[in-house]
């Protein structure tokens, strides 16, 4: 997660995974769209890792994000990242806003989810669950796609 893409192949296969998965939901004042979840396969015995997606608000309203959940973590946190004295931390952040007509990406090197407590092994090319709690408690699922870990070796530095 304090890392930077720098392959396009790596990106490529993001754009991929990106229309495997869409969710739109539509209320009266709350659209949000949630695609391209992907994490990284996990060793046995791992206990907490990191997890990127996208957002898109086509609609009118800012959407706030209360929390996220899975059945396969006991808790989804919030993180962003900020360099202090040189080195990169990352620290939990409470809601997530994605303003009106805007597009927020979780991703390598910038805010990410955090999965911990993990219950068992993500293994490669499975696909795990994400519920996504706004402040107008409608609650949103998406899909998160476990890849290859050789991807964040090979790609991601
Ligand atoms: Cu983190």
């Amino acid at each position: 997660m304090l890392t930077k893409i720098k392959n396009v192949k790596y990106l490529l296969v993001i754009f991929f995974i990106a229309f495997l998965s869409w969710e739109v939901s539509a209320k009266e004042n709350d659209f949000l769209a949630v695609h391209g979840g992907y994490t990284f396969e996990t060793t046995e015995g791992q206990r907490g890792t990191a997890v990127y997606l996208s957002f898109f608000n086509p609609g009118k309203t800012d959407v706030n994000i209360k929390s996220f959940s899975s059945n396969i973590a006991e808790k989804v946190e919030m993180h962003d990242i900020k360099l202090i004295d040189d080195v990169m931390k990352m620290f939990p952040i409470k809601n997530l806003k994605i303003a009106s007509k805007s597009e927020l990406f979780l991703q390598p090197g910038g805010k990410h989810l955090m999965f911990f407590g993990l219950k068992r092994k993500l293994n490669d090319g499975e696909i795990i669950n994400l519920k996504i709690h706004l402040d107008s408690n409608k609650v949103l699922e998406t899909n998160i796609m476990v890849l290859n870990k050789k991807l964040r070796e090979n790609y991601l530095n």
